[in-house]
């Protein structure tokens, strides 16, 4: 009998079936039935713990394999007809070769596992701006996760009805049952040369294998919400970013939507979920991930958050750093790779307070906490990228409407990188170009490098993307370029932002955290025409005066956050044009050397 209404749907699910030889084929309808009946096996089978209800209700806890704790970039690939299309900073192959060789490893690759369906919105079901995807899994965590990461079930199936658009997910954790073994509770996965994380962006599939974990497995995040649906943007003309997404209210209520990019471990999640420290002010959560970004009839960009949980970091995340994940991480959370307090609750480097005693660590063995507090590199109770899959309705800040199917507008977006020198607290882009020059080198200075010499050199991930376009970046440069010619005037101002600026002693001159809010008023005062600025070489600059200084910094450091370092800057300027320009070889738009050229210009006069 047919798993759905949908011809297509049904056909492909009976290919990959045929293929991959499970024992029973299972459709995820979003109930909350199935996720507990889902949850309780994997309890029983000893995958997962079953945290303390009185404290954590609703929540559990997975240990992944040793080897399968992250996203494999060394074995992601986008698999375009021509290579040229995925760019120098893209692992390529050919599609028909890498499917004969990925076909081989899914022949019975689910023999003796459940194969689920799961039918899944990006987006609030039914919105113009969402996508739908079906992801087929022999993973129940997976499915779990999905469940809490994207809305899923029958209410998605409704949407695509008889003949709606999908894109295909296929994944396996490629470990098959044989001779009814049983699932004992081992992480299930293969060995890293086995792994495969694979987007064709022309069939708009995905083929995973191998790997169970996070953006390697949850499909729709990185490969569908990023990788696959920055080609569908470029062709469709919308924008699919690696942005949080926040809501700010002024004392006044005048309402502003701000989107951030920035490179890993700059606190994305933390600035997401801000609580400000301006009084009167009210900062919203919308998204702490991924951005889609679409015109609307006005002309302005309107965005959604196509996730509906948080996949968080869990290591220094703290009631000081991030009290709103801390709440949103309290009930109904999917733990991953954290270590186990003796009272079934969860403990991780970096929380409030030291563990109440011995622990569980995240491979499963006793840890007891360092006297010096600090735990050892590689020795960590709670692994580095652990993480917390909780969901978005959760968090105490959540913007009323940020299922809103129309998104919100746009007002400002911002860059920004870890850079404790040269690169101001804020600067404002003098043009559009300008702006998308902003986000073509965004970095963070390389600190505990494996390669010490890179110690000191700015790690460059453009529009923090680089390992999520699936196509040349420099046809993604020349896409952000065509997308403020349409409407110049109507598109979000463009900021780029600091938090992370050192004296030469190496002290933090911004206290960061709630006091952003204080960056982030003077953005917001830009966007209606207000806020004092200077105009710099290097763009718009609030004058000293301009940002209500914290009680902490010195008037003189307030003077040094907001200064342009010139000589800094040439040599920015020199190593964007000489190391990382060159990269994008002939795709690079002139535009953005025209904007170096233009600094340069102003610099030297
Ligand atoms: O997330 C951070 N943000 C954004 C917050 C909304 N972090 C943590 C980064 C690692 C994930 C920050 N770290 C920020 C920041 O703005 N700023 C800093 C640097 C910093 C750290 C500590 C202090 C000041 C600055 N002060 C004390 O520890 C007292
Ligand atoms: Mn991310």
């Amino acid at each position: 009998m047919s798993l759905t209404k949908h011809a297509k749907l049904n056909a492909w699910i009976e290919e990959i079936k045929a293929m991959v030889e499970p024992k029973e084929v299972v459709l995820c309808d979003g109930s909350q039935a199935q996720y507990d009946k889902l949850m309780a096996e994997q309890v029983e089978c000893g995958m997962a713990t079953k945290l303390n209800q009185d404290k954590l209700p609703g929540c559990y806890l997975f240990r992944s394999d040793a080897s399968d704790v992250a996203r494999v970039e060394g074995r992601t690939f986008i698999s375009s007809v021509n290579e040229e299309d995925a760019g120098p900073t893209n692992n390529w192959r050919a599609p028909a070769e890498l499917k004969e060789e990925m076909k081989a490893l899914y022949k019975g690759c689910m023999h003796g596992r459940t194969m689920y369906v799961i039918p899944f919105s990006m987006g609030p079901v039914g919105s113009d701006i969402a996508k739908i995807g079906v992801e087929i899994t022999d993973s129940a965590y997976v499915v779990l996760n999905m469940m809490i990461m994207t809305r899923v079930g029958n209410k998605v199936l409704d949407v695509l009805g008889e003949d709606g658009e999908f894109i295909p997910c296929l994944h396996s954790v490629g470990k098959p049952l044989e001779n009814g073994e049983a699932d004992n509770g081992v992480w299930p996965c293969a060995p890293i040369e086995k792994k495969y994380i694979t987007q064709f962006p022309e069939e708009k599939t995905i083929w995973s294998y191998g790997s169970g974990y996070g953006g390697n497995a949850l499909l729709g995040k990185k490969c569908f919400a990023l990788r696959i649906a920055t080609t569908l943007a470029r062709n469709e003309g919308w924008l699919a970013e690696h942005m949080l997404i926040l809501k700010i209210t002024s004392p006044e209520g005048v309402v502003k939507h701000v989107c951030a990019a920035f490179p890993s471990a700059c606190g994305k999640t933390n600035l997401a979920m801000l609580i400000p420290t301006i009084p009167g002010w009210k900062v919203e959560t919308i998204g702490d991930d991924i951005a889609w970004m679409k015109p609307g009839k006005d002309g302005r960009l309107y965005a959604i958050n196509p996730e509906a949980g948080f996949f968080g970091v869990a290591p220094g995340t703290n009631y000081k750093t991030n009290a709103n994940a801390m709440y949103s991480a309290s009930k109904n959370t999917i733990f991953t790779n954290v270590a186990l307090e003796a009272d079934g609750t969860v403990w991780w480097e970096g929380m409030d307070d030291a563990p109440k005693g011995e622990l569980i660590d995240w491979k499963g063995n006793p840890w007891t906490y360092p006297e010096n507090g600090k735990s050892e590199k590689g020795k960590e109770a709670a692994h580095p990228n652990s993480r917390f899959t909780a969901p978005a309705a959760n968090c105490p800040a959540i913007a009323p409407d940020w299922e809103d199917p129309n998104g919100v507008p746009v007002d400002a977006i911002l860059f920004g990188g870890r850079r404790p020198s040269t690169v101001p607290l804020i600067h404002q882009s003098l043009n559009w170009n300008h702006g998308v020059f902003m986000g073509s080198i965004v970095g963070s200075e390389v600190t505990a490098a494996v390669i010490s010499d890179q110690v000191g050199q700015i790690r460059r991930d453009p529009f923090a993307m680089l390992p999520f376009c699936g196509y040349h970046m420099g046809d993604y440069f020349a896409h952000w370029i065509k997308m403020g010619q349409a409407n110049p005037d109507k598109m979000p101002k463009i900021f780029f932002v600091n938090w992370f600026r050192k004296t030469k002693e190496g002290k933090w001159l911004w206290p960061g955290y709630g006091d952003n809010s204080r960056v982030l008023k003077w953005i917001c005062e830009r966007c209606d025409g207000q806020g004092k600025a200077v105009e710099t070489p290097i763009g718009y600059m609030p004058t000293v005066d301009a940002i209500d200084r914290p009680e902490d910094v010195s008037e003189e450091d307030m003077k040094e956050l907001l200064s342009v370092d010139v000589e800094g800057w040439k040599a920015e300027l020199k190593d964007v044009k000489e190391n990382h320009y060159p990269k994008f070889g002939a795709k690079l738009p002139k535009e953005l050397s025209e904007i170096i050229d233009m600094i340069q210009a102003r610099l030297n006069a």
